[in-house]
């Protein structure tokens, strides 16, 4: 009877379009990021698109995270969760965009319209939205401009407050499954906690971990989660450490820190008094990244990163597919970005002799191409990632009748691990206690897990241009080639070629206002000067923009 039409047109007055001068709103990398002052129309809008989505899919519960991860303190950003726990569908991207610009409340509504057609959508149908934030301070006016959306589309919403972007994904799935034969878990945080503490105790019942691990918070929501998981995990089993756990400051959340801090600058955190070979993780602003490392003498720093990561879980869980009699059924993949070293691509090839595949960055990319083995491990190099087990993989398992006690150990374990790796999204709470799990069982130190191969020496750099729109990458190379601007990649090419294993790419950042440019060659001072002069390139070609306002 319109009455939606005309509510979202009528509050639009409360949430108007924020001045982006010229630049239009666009669903990156992991949705909408930007300055948190710019963001309150663009929830207005996410609710809205949130009840489409649901009463599209048969009011499936939808989930939203209000977050900007490891961007800085003052900016925000939201992303929307499809029913098992996935990312939005790409499709929808295209609607995401399309109401979030619209100039004013007509318009807004027309979009709406539009959408509804298209889309064939029944607005009688119920619609059901779950949400949560990380603890940023913006996050709290962001909720009111996204439920004044999901108010204006009669749409039921709980608000789960504080929570990781992985423990959202978990609940989202939960709910959607809690009426199937196999529920995901308990369709509450404590109902996270349970299952990923008791997967843990499972998966270490034949090992013991040898000394602690020292986890940097990135002074975001992962420490007082991860301190709600400790309660669950015990004193008993591991014993964790936190710093950087000061989520009373917002000024300090990512700052000389966490995950993102420590891949980029190849350092250690604020915080850091590790001890040598003692382990050391790094969790990103909403914990659903996490790297490695170690002090290795005098002034060495090394970094395990999410090639470390997935090289790990690959042959640990390669192995228990052996031991436990599968390896006939059960075939596993690892999906990689092209930001993955060199090195680990090699090791995963001839080493592991598993099948490797390519994607443009962005777990949204990584995770289909994932799901479409019987075992995918997939992780970006900056320590976002999983391993998803399929269907047929996780029946396969379940049935299989163990032939001798080192079948049933193996078994055993592999069973723990589908429980215990979140298979919505990657998860740095999961894949901490993922990593020991498999270094307790292969009684290995961090300098053993360093040792299966040697990094090619690497740099990531990042330039502010006027406009990053005009860096696109061609099709089909995994961003690895530029299109635009026209002539770029072919100077890029005359400078690798210069350098002994000279690699070097160029794009778009999704999540910041910056060009990324990376690159790795066979010595420290090459890659150095390679990536110096590449960025010297791009920085020629567009006039330096000190004041990035919009992501
Ligand atoms: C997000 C995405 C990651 C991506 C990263 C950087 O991470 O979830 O998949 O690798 O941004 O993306 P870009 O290079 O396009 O800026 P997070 O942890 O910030 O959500």
């Amino acid at each position: 009877d319109g009455k939606y039409e005309t509510a979202i047109c009528e509050r639009f007055a409360d949430w108007p379009r924020a001045d982006t001068k010229g630049k239009e709103f666009s669903y990156g990398t992991a949705g909408f990021r930007m300055r948190a002052d710019l963001l309150d129309f663009v929830m207005y809008t996410v609710g809205i698109l949130a009840s489409l989505r649901s009463r599209k899919l048969n009011s499936n519960t939808i989930g939203i995270m209000i977050t900007a991860s490891h961007n800085p303190a003052e900016d925000n950003g939201v992303k929307l969760v499809d029913p098992m726990g996935e990312m939005l569908e790409q499709e929808w991207e295209f609607w995401a965009t399309g109401l979030a610009n619209s100039k004013d409340g007509a318009e807004l509504r027309n979009g709406y319209m539009h959408a509804v057609k298209d889309l064939k959508i029944e607005q009688t149908k119920e619609a059901k939205v779950i949400f949560a934030r990380d603890t940023r301070p913006s996050g709290a006016r962001l909720v009111k401009a996204l439920i004044a959306g999901l108010e204006a589309t009669g749409t039921k919403y709980i608000d789960y407050g504080y929570a990781t972007t992985p423990q959202l994904h978990y609940l989202v799935r939960a709910t959607n499954t809690q009426n199937q034969p196999i529920p995901y878990g308990e369709v509450s945080m404590e109902g996270y906690y349970k299952k990923t503490a008791e997967a843990f105790k499972q998966a270490m019942k034949y090992a013991t971990p040898k000394g602690p691990v020292t986890v940097d918070c990135a002074n975001g929501v992962g420490a007082p989660k991860l301190k709600e998981l400790m309660k669950y995990l015990g004193p008993d089993i591991l014993e964790i450490n936190i710093v950087n756990d000061k989520i009373e400051n917002p000024d300090v959340l990512n700052k000389n820190c966490g995950a993102d801090f420590v891949k980029t600058s190849q350092r250690a955190p604020l915080s850091f008094d590790g001890k040598l070979f003692e382990r050391w993780a790094s969790l990103d602003g909403d914990a659903d990244r996490i790297v490695y490392y170690f002090h290795a003498g005098g002034n060495v720093f090394r970094l395990l990163d999410g090639d470390r990561i997935a090289t790990l879980a690959a042959s640990f869980i390669g192995d228990l597919v052996r031991k436990s009699g599968l390896e006939e059924q059960i075939k596993l993949a690892v999906v990689q970005t092209a930001y993955a070293n060199g090195a680990a691509t090699k090791y995963v090839e001839k080493v592991l002799n598993l099948k490797i595949e390519t994607t443009a960055t962005g777990v949204k990319h990584l995770h289909h191409v994932a799901a479409r083995y019987d075992i995918g491990v997939y992780f970006e190099a900056n320590g976002h990632g999983t391993v998803l087990f399929s269907a047929r993989a996780l029946k396969q398992i379940r049935k299989h009748e163990p032939q001798s006690p080192a079948q049933l150990e193996a078994l055993d374990t592999l069973k723990a691990l589908t429980d215990l790796i979140n298979q919505t999204v990657g998860d740095a709470l999961s894949d901490l206690l993922l990593v020991e799990v498999v270094l307790a069982h292969k009684e290995w130190s961090v300098e053993d897990w360093l040792g299966t191969y040697t990094d090619l020496p690497n740099k990531l750099a990042k330039v502010y241009v006027q406009d990053r729109g005009v860096y696109r990458t061609v099709q089909g190379t995994a961003e690895r080639r530029l299109e635009s601007p026209p002539g770029m990649q072919e100077k890029i090419d005359a400078t690798v070629k210069k350098y002994k294993e000279g690699r070097c790419f160029v794009r778009a950042s999704g999540t910041e206002d910056a060009v990324r440019v990376y690159g790795e060659a066979a010595e420290v001072y090459d890659t150095e000067d390679m990536v110096g002069k590449i960025t010297e390139l791009i920085s020629s070609q567009s006039s330096r923009d000190m004041e990035p306002f919009l992501l």
